[in-house]
């Protein structure tokens, strides 16, 4: 089996772990604890981008050699054209939620995993909530939602259209498992879809399977309205 993927315990890694369960393809499974809080060695000495997902190929079919990536969007995009035959991944040829899937596919690391990054920030570092920047960075991850929510709403089921894609698993870590690192709670209202979204999706056991190997059988995936909070976070508070 050539294929390794590396995850790094409560990480946007387990966007790749989640995605190979759906594909349904063989590979070789690495946790890597953080140390205590960002990435260990382990992780920094698989690329020199020191974060996690990493995914080494080994050899690649592709290109007969070693290949190592450590870039969400890229490992998704790589695994689903090498190794899943194009599946959960939408084309011209998929007509009308194309554009929203390339779209939506784009927000996860383009808008939403930085304005979810700058919310834990400004929080952790106990930045002064009534600063123009700091409002403006929470009208961002705001009004994200609310567009997100609209989507669900549109679709009454994932990103895309009625069918799980790639976008959903790029997006999903930043509504669930990021929120343990902040405290952010859904709307029962405002966030309705995106609720029935976090149980749809919850509810795959592609998903399920995914977040037990990542987490362990102990773990509760943060699905509901309000997130539980890692206690890791506790290591980097301000004094
Ligand atoms: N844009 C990258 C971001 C990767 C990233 O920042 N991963 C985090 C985990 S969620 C990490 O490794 N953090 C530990 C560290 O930077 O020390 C991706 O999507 O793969």
């Amino acid at each position: 089996m050539p294929l390794t993927l590396h995850h790094m315990g409560l990480s946007q890694s387990e966007r790749i772990i989640w995605l190979a369960e759906e594909l349904g393809i063989d590979y070789k499974f690495v946790k890597h604890n953080r140390d205590p809080v960002f990435a260990p060695q382990s992780i920094k000495d698989l690329h020199p981008s020191g974060s996690a997902p990493v995914m080494v190929d080994d050899p690649s079919p592709v290109t007969n050699s070693k290949v190592v990536i450590a870039e969400s969007g890229a490992i998704v995009d790589y695994i689903i054209a090498v190794y899943g035959g194009g599946r959960l991944a939408l084309t011209p040829k998929d007509g009308a939620e194309y554009p929203h899937y390339i779209e939506w596919f784009h927000v996860a690391n383009g808008s939403l995993m930085p304005a979810v990054g700058r919310m834990m920030i400004t929080r952790s570092t106990g930045a002064d909530p009534d600063s123009p920047l700091v409002k403006r960075m929470v009208d961002k991850w705001n009004s994200g939602l609310e567009t997100l929510d609209a989507r669900l709403a549109e679709t009454g089921a994932y990103l895309a259209g009625k069918e799980l894609t790639a976008a959903d698993i790029m997006n999903f870590f930043a509504l669930t498992t990021m929120r343990g690192f902040f405290p952010v709670e859904f709307d029962t209202e405002k966030h309705k879809n995106i609720l029935a979204y976090l149980q749809r999706v919850g509810e795959r056991p592609a998903y399920q399977k995914a977040m037990k190997l990542c987490e362990g059988d102990d773990f509760v995936p943060l699905l509901q309205a309000k997130a539980t909070q890692f206690d890791l976070m506790k290591n980097i508070s301000p004094k």
